[in-house]
């Protein structure tokens, strides 16, 4: 298999927002950022992505660009940002931008001028259709709620936003549109970052005629994701964008794609296909919600995440790359999620990174995550800050009627907040984030769980994931061995093999709080040695296994 530093690197995303305040006005800056370098150098990532730093009304957080060129006022100034990627590049470390490109801020001037007439020069920039019988052009709903469509009086039409109406979806039909991308995308990879993380990027390609989606009888909307995710001229685009761009530096790229599968992943990643590196697919993210989206609860079965996981794992091997993440900026924290946050905290959080980190694929830390952080419950809907968690509240609550705690429930399990509630540096009022007013609460468990304490702390959550980033660079097989699944009817412990020439490891990871007995099937293992383990006492390997209350073990032998 071809060897790339970007297969054997560890990514540390950053959301600014709420990751350090450097000026008291309770919002995370990029000299905060700076401030926390020496931080991650210490927990040995190599990679850092920024999610948008971008100018934007933040209607989105950042993910709504008003100037693609300018950086958000709240962050600092282009200045600082140079500064960033020098202090970055000084210890050995890249930096990796966010890329949002399907859709600009409504606020942008190339839609400013768009919406004003449709002579404009801008207008073919975005979507634009014409109303139905006085009603939206079609049925689809966007992301945060309602229609995704909304109507222009100066130009008695309707655009398209898959997301809020603040986020209009550009036209990549348009080759003006895509040079000017390109364009824009040459600038900052000539300031020298290191690649892109792309936005929701296997949205830009839509189906042309736009078609009604299948619509579920109690639903307003219709789904219209078949229509987009995917679209007909989604590889052309990729490859274009390789040839104009990508292909002159030697960057990482990894392309966010709800609704993709193997199967596509396989030409977006297949190197010599000329798109992208890596995909951020979201089927294990799904695995824990029902037929009604992700506010419609479920718990995880361990083998749906077993088949899910391996199909990739062998998908992808010597094709394409894997991404591998348990959570970002919109996704619950792990811990909670599918560890036990209450009983079982640093044994469940440091099981998880271990089942992640020794997967083939490129592992992406989210903020926190080292530290175990874990969702948060506000007891209003006033102290929340997302837009998809407050139109979801209000939708359901105000307009449908549903009972308010049941949607709570909802918004504590799967909100974007859970992973948006500033990082916890210490147990300084407002966890050390800010000196001010934090733009969203701490999380009160902070005193408990924080940086300060985990550095000092030799068996900490934060030491664990800096062995296992360490060991990724001791041993190859980690990076490129074959994956192979044991167990695959076992209802609580995920295993699996990774072997490369004669090297041989074998991860065992209890998802549940019972001690089990397993037996290893037939594996030849000699001199194998424990390579990390989150117990203390360790067996030696043999046929026979007691694995406790969410544990992890890796052996390693020949
Ligand atoms: O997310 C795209 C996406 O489809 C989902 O992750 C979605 O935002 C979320 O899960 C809703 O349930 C990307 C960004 O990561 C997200 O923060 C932005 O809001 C979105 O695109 C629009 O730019
Ligand atoms: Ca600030």
């Amino acid at each position: 298999m071809e060897h790339n530093w970007w297969k054997e690197s560890v990514v540390y995303q950053i959301y600014p927002r709420s990751f350090n305040d450097s000026n008291g006005d309770g919002i995370g800056d990029i000299p905060g950022i700076i401030q926390k370098l020496d931080y991650l150098n210490y927990l040995g990532v190599d990679v850092i992505w920024l999610s948008p730093v971008y100018q934007s009304p933040n209607d989105d957080n950042g993910y709504d660009i008003s100037h693609y060129d300018q950086i958000m006022e709240d962050f600092g100034t282009m200045e600082d940002w140079q500064n960033l990627l020098e202090e970055v590049h000084k210890r050995d470390m890249k930096l990796i931008m966010d890329l949002v490109v399907n859709h600009t801020s409504d606020e942008h001037e190339w839609f400013q001028d768009a919406k004003k007439s449709k002579d404009s020069k801008y207008r073919e920039y975005y979507i634009w259709r014409s109303g139905k019988n006085g009603k939206e052009p079609n049925n689809w709903g966007a992301t945060f709620g309602g229609s995704a469509w909304k109507y222009n009086e100066e130009t008695d039409d309707y655009y398209l936003h898959l997301f809020s109406p603040k986020q209009p979806d550009l036209n990549w039909e348009n080759e003006e549109l895509r040079e000017d991308i390109y364009a824009m995308m040459r600038k900052w990879l000539d300031r020298g970052i290191d690649g892109f993380r792309m936005d929701v990027i296997n949205f830009i390609s839509k189906t042309p005629g736009l078609p009604d989606a299948p619509k579920k009888e109690n639903e307003v909307y219709g789904s219209g994701g078949q229509f987009f995710m995917n679209g007909p001229r989604i590889h052309e685009f990729l490859q274009e964008m390789n040839q104009k761009v990508l292909k002159d530096y030697d960057v990482m790229t990894v392309g966010e794609m709800p609704g993709v599968g193997v199967e596509e992943a396989k030409k977006y990643t297949d190197l010599s296909r000329n798109e992208l590196q890596m995909v951020f697919q979201f089927e294990h993210m799904d695995l824990d919600s029902g037929s009604g989206g992700k506010w419609d609860l479920k718990t995880l079965d361990l083998k749906d995440l077993k088949e899910s996981i391996s199909r990739w794992q062998t998908g992808l091997h010597e094709i394409g790359w894997n991404s591998l993440y348990l959570n970002n900026h919109d996704q619950p924290r792990v811990v909670s999620r599918f560890g036990d946050h209450d009983n079982y905290h640093d044994k469940s959080a440091k099981m998880l990174g271990t089942f992640l980190h020794m997967l083939q694929g490129t592992p992406f830390i989210y903020q926190g995550e080292e530290l175990g952080m874990t969702n948060i419950e506000f007891d209003s809907i006033e102290d929340y800050r997302d837009i998809e968690t407050i139109n979801f509240y209000n939708e359901q609550v105000h307009e449908k009627g549903r009972d308010k705690n049941e949607v709570m429930k909802s918004i504590y399990t799967k909100g974007r907040d859970n992973a948006r509630t500033p990082v916890q540096w210490d147990d300084s009022p407002n966890a050390g984030f800010t000196t001010g007013e934090p733009w969203i609460k701490v999380n009160e468990n902070y005193k408990k769980i924080n940086a300060e304490k985990a550095l000092r702390e030799d068996q900490s959550i934060f030491h664990y994931y800096r062995q296992l980033i360490r060991l990724r660079k001791e041993h190859s097989v980690i990076v490129y061995g074959d994956y192979e699944l044991i167990l695959p009817e076992h209802e609580k412990v995920f295993a699996y093999t990774r072997s490369l020439n004669d090297e041989m490891l074998l991860v065992l990871t209890n998802f549940s709080d019972d001690t089990v007995k397993i037996n290893v099937p037939d594996i030849k293992m000699t001199n194998s040695e424990v390579l990390i383990g989150n117990y203390e006492d360790q067996e030696d390997f043999q046929s026979q296994l007691t694995i406790q209350p969410y544990e992890a073990r890796v052996y390693k032998g020949k």
